[in-house]
C-alpha cells in the first residue's frame, strides 16, 4: 500500500521546482558568512522564522531577499546540488529545473555566473543517476524589454536550456505581456510553460490565454482551470499538463487543490505533482505525495498514474520515455 517508503522509492518525475526555492535555511547561513553578506538573521530558527505567508507577494519578498546570498558559480552550483542530492534520495529520475536569471542580474549577478553554476551541477547529476534540464523564467512584474533582453541571452546558450517558463508575480501581469517573447522562444525550439497560480485574479482568463493564445505545453498549477469545463476538454485533447504542487497550494490557498487534481485524472488531463519550492513550503517531492495521499484518500492507481504521467509530461525524447513508463 501507500506508504511513505513506497512514494519514496517509486521513479518519479519532478517538473516543477524552483532552485532559488531550494535554498534551505542552513545553506542560506553558510553562503551569507562565506561571502560576507550581513543578515537580520543568525542562526537556522531565526531564519525559519521568516517562512511566513499566505499569499503569493508575501511569499515572493521572502524568496527574493534571502537570494542575496547567492554570489558566485560556486554558490549557484552548491545550490543545485544540495537539491540534486534530495532528488535522487527521492529517487526522482528526471528533472526540469526553474531558475530566474533576472532576479540575479537586478542584484548585479550575470547571467553566466548563474548559469554556468547551475549547469555544471546538472552534469554531475549524472552520477547520481538523476537527469537534470534547466528552464529559463522570466519574470512577469518586470518588463516586456527585460523578458526580451534576457531571451537574447538564453539564446546564446540554447545548448544548456531546455526550455522557458514564466513566474513571479501575477496580479496585473497577464500571459499575453509576453505573447511576442513566448512565439520567439517556441520557434527557436524552447519547449515553453507558464505558472497560473492558485486562486489569482483572472486565473481561468490567464489559463485561457495561455491554452488558446500562447500555445504552452504545460502550465505550471493551473489547477483552476477545473472552473471551465470546455477548457478542461481542450487541455485533455491537447495534452496540455499541469504541474500541481500540494504542499505550496496549502499556504497560498485554502487547500492543497487534491479534489481539483483528482477531477483533471478522471477527465485525462495530464496532471502531476511536484514540489515547487520545497524550503519554504515545507517538504520535497515525496512530502508532497504522502501529504495528496493522506488529505485526499488517494487510491494506488491514481497515485501510479501521476508519476506515469511525470515522465509522460516531461521534455524528454520520446524514446527516453519509454524507459520509464
Ligand atoms: C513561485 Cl509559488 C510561485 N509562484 C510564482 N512564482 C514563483 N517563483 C517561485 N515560486
Ligand atoms: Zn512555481
Amino acid at each position: 500500500d501507500l506508504t511513505r517508503d513506497f512514494l519514496e522509492k517509486m521513479p518519479k518525475a519532478e517538473l516543477h521546482v524552483h532552485i532559488e526555492g531550494t535554498l534551505e535555511p542552513k545553506l542560506k547561513l553558510e553562503l551569507a558568512k562565506r561571502n560576507h553578506v550581513e543578515l537580520a538573521q543568525k542562526t537556522i530558527e531565526e531564519v525559519k522564522s521568516t517562512l511566513q505567508y499566505d499569499n503569493l507577494a508575501d511569499f515572493l519578498a521572502v524568496y527574493y531577499e534571502a537570494m542575496q546570498v547567492l554570489q558566485t558559480e560556486q554558490d549557484f552550483y552548491d545550490l543545485a546540488m544540495a537539491y540534486l542530492k534530495k532528488a535522487a534520495k527521492n529517487n526522482v529520475r528526471h528533472v526540469e529545473i526553474f531558475f530566474d536569471p533576472q532576479a540575479h542580474e537586478s542584484r548585479g549577478i550575470s547571467f553566466e555566473t548563474v548559469l554556468n553554476g547551475l549547469y555544471q551541477a546538472t552534469v554531475d547529476a549524472r552520477a547520481l543517476n538523476v537527469d537534470a534540464h534547466l528552464v529559463m523564467c522570466f519574470l512577469r512584474d518586470y518588463s516586456r524589454n527585460n523578458a526580451q533582453k534576457t531571451l537574447e541571452k538564453a539564446l546564446k546558450h540554447q545548448d544548456k536550456i531546455l526550455g522557458i517558463g514564466l513566474d513571479s508575480d501575477e496580479h496585473n501581469n497577464p500571459p499575453m505581456k509576453f505573447y511576442y517573447q513566448f512565439a520567439k522562444a517556441s520557434e527557436a525550439g524552447f519547449h515553453i510553460t507558464a505558472h497560473a497560480d492558485v486562486d489569482q485574479v483572472d486565473s481561468i482568463n490567464h489559463i485561457k490565454e495561455l491554452l488558446e493564445v500562447i500555445n504552452v505545453e504545460r502550465i505550471d498549477h493551473g489547477t483552476n482551470i477545473v472552473e471551465n469545463e470546455d477548457l478542461v476538454s481542450f487541455a485533455a485533447k491537447q495534452k496540455v499538463g499541469f504541474t500541481s504542487c500540494p504542499l505550496s497550494n496549502g499556504f497560498l490557498s485554502p487547500d492543497l487543490k487534491g479534489n481539483e487534481v483528482k477531477y483533471l485524472l478522471e477527465h485525462d488531463v495530464r496532471v502531476c505533482l511536484n514540489s515547487d519550492d520545497p524550503a519554504y513550503f515545507g517538504g520535497y517531492i515525496t512530502d508532497n505525495y504522502e501529504a495528496e495521499v493522506e488529505k485526499y484518500n488517494l487510491s494506488a492507481d491514481e497515485v501510479k498514474a501521476l508519476a506515469a504521467n511525470s515522465f509522460k509530461m516531461s521534455w524528454i525524447s520520446e524514446e527516453q520515455k519509454q524507459f520509464y513508463l
